[in-house]
């Protein structure tokens, strides 16, 4: 190593090294390559050296994962159920030292984190019940003497491939019900979260899951997500991330008839009409637009309000950001923390140029917020219409646009304009028009009087159009996802009896 090593490298070396988990072991990624998980509150704090993983490692992890499938398939599902109870009361008790490496790793503010490790919780408590739970019907037949009955069976090795917004829940959310229903998996999280991803993984390991049914990979999505994604041992992919990638993946995975279940992107918005609260609406607009520094698929980047109430919306929605401080998400004093990376930052400054080129009206932020980090400030336009890119595609960063209608039918028509469907909400005090809206909103999931973000794990969790490609995750469906179902015919008359044919006698 040279003598003028840069802060970077210095840190680097220092900095404590994470591994590949691979049938129940600890290893190096055979490339000998690494990268680093840093701090987007301190650009140059080095949190990790992560295995920057290649196409031999990801090999291995899916050799694991069959060689554990059938030992695992044949676990009777209340002994999986306790591995997973077990590893939701040890997150329950880290929750604390885990928020706070999730907040360093990710940067989303203390509390913000603490809730991502409870939907962990959640799920994995949720999800452990499954074990207990029927697992089929069984069916009248339409003969004598004849028994139906249905079952869901694993489909065998599982890629589960998450996104750095969510980086405990989601997993979680994939991961659980994956295991419960009797598969294995082979994990690849995103890059910039990689060292939360590897506490999960640690947890299910100590809570006695067994080596092979759960592998970690860490790595790019060209040297380790596409290789998972094409191999043909890999029978079923989850993945959670950009419509972009979705579509690539649904792709590749089409080719080889695999069970994938997408969510992707967002364009949420929260309606308010002239008869809502309008405070109760500005607290649910300023927490869905900024909460998490806006990158939440969930995130409410469109607020489309009824002109009649629309200066006094954005009037005190400025008024609440500019309140905002924007910082290192460990300070308790922070609300909102930086984004993600130096990509996402560009990005989110970028769709400023391109709503002040459109024309909408620059109401607050619409620039960085410190050096230190990726810090961008609450960013709100206003005067916002249909046809504006700022109103079609996904920012995922602190920014949101003000749209005015004149009635309840133009909200609607503007609300399902855009080419995905995954929250939509409405502030009205009146029923009708409540009702009226959850009918018509194109979306996976309808709030009212309350913001786009905040699902709960026990309801199913996924969206419309390009949003994803029909699966749900969470949920009393969150087994669909990741099993088959076997119809089962048992004949104990002792002769032979068409179906359709016999059916008089
Ligand atoms: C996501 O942004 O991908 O409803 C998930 C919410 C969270 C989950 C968001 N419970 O906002």
């Amino acid at each position: 190593m040279s003598q003028t090593m840069t802060s970077e490298q210095k840190q680097k070396t220092e900095a404590k090294s994470y591994k590949n988990y691979i049938g129940g072991r600890w290893v190096e990624s055979k490339s000998g390559k690494t990268f680093s998980s840093t701090n987007p509150a301190h650009k140059d704090q080095v949190l990790g050296v992560m295995q920057a993983s290649n196409a031999d490692d990801v090999n291995q992890a899916i050799e694991a994962a069959q060689k554990a499938f059938p030992g695992w398939r044949h676990t009777p599902a209340p002994a999986r159920g306790e591995i997973c109870l077990k590893a939701a009361l040890m997150l329950e008790s880290r929750k604390e030292d885990l928020a706070r490496i999730m907040t360093q790793e990710m940067g989303k503010v203390l509390k913000e984190t603490r809730g991502d490790v409870q939907e962990a919780i959640d799920m994995g408590k949720y999800a452990a019940g499954f074990g207990r739970q029927p697992h089929g019907e069984t069916v009248p037949s339409e003969l004598r003497n004849k028994l139906c009955i249905t079952e869901r069976v694993p489909l065998g090795v599982i890629a589960c491939i998450t996104p750095w917004n969510f980086p405990m829940a989601i997993p979680s959310w994939k991961i659980f019900p994956a295991v419960m229903a009797g598969n294995a998996v082979v994990f690849k999280p995103a890059s910039d979260t990689p060292i939360i991803a590897t506490k999960l993984v640690e947890i299910f390991e100590e809570a006695g899951l067994p080596g092979g049914v759960l592998n970690l990979v860490t790595g790019s999505g060209a040297d380790v997500g596409d290789v998972l994604v094409k191999d043909p041992r890999v029978a079923g992919i989850s993945f959670t991330g950009s419509t972009a990638a979705g579509k690539h993946i649904a792709e590749i995975a089409g080719r080889n008839l695999k069970r994938l279940g997408l969510e992707l992107g967002g364009k949420n918005c929260i309606v308010v009409l002239d008869d809502a609260d309008i405070p109760l609406a500005v607290d649910g607009a300023l927490w869905a637009a900024f909460g998490t520094s806006g990158q939440r698929c969930t995130a409410a980047s469109r607020l489309i309000v009824d002109q009649k109430v629309q200066k006094d919306f954005v009037d005190l929605l400025q008024e609440r950001a500019a309140k905002l401080k924007v910082g290192d998400g460990l300070q308790a004093d922070t609300d909102m923390g930086p984004v993600i990376n130096e990509g996402a930052l560009k990005k989110v400054h970028e769709y400023t140029e391109i709503g002040k080129r459109e024309h909408a009206r620059l109401v607050h932020g619409g620039d960085f917020a410190g050096s230190d980090g990726w810090f961008y400030r609450p960013t709100i336009f206003a005067d916002g219409r249909k046809d504006m890119r700022m109103a079609q595609e996904e920012i995922f960063g602190p920014s949101t646009l003000v749209m005015p209608v004149s009635n309840l039918d133009e909200a609607l028509d503007v609300a399902n304009s855009t080419q995905y469907g995954l929250s939509m909400s409405i502030y009205t005090n009146d029923l009708r028009k409540a009702f009226h809206a959850i009918e018509e909103m194109q979306s996976g999931i309808v709030y009212v009087n309350a913001p786009t973000i905040g699902a709960e794990i026990q309801l199913p969790f996924g969206g419309v159009k390009n949003t994803g490609n029909g699966h749900r995750e969470a949920g009393t469906v969150a087994l669909d996802e990741f099993t088959e179902w076997k119809t089962i015919y048992i004949d104990y008359s002792g002769r032979l009896q068409r179906a359709q044919i016999d059916t008089g006698e």
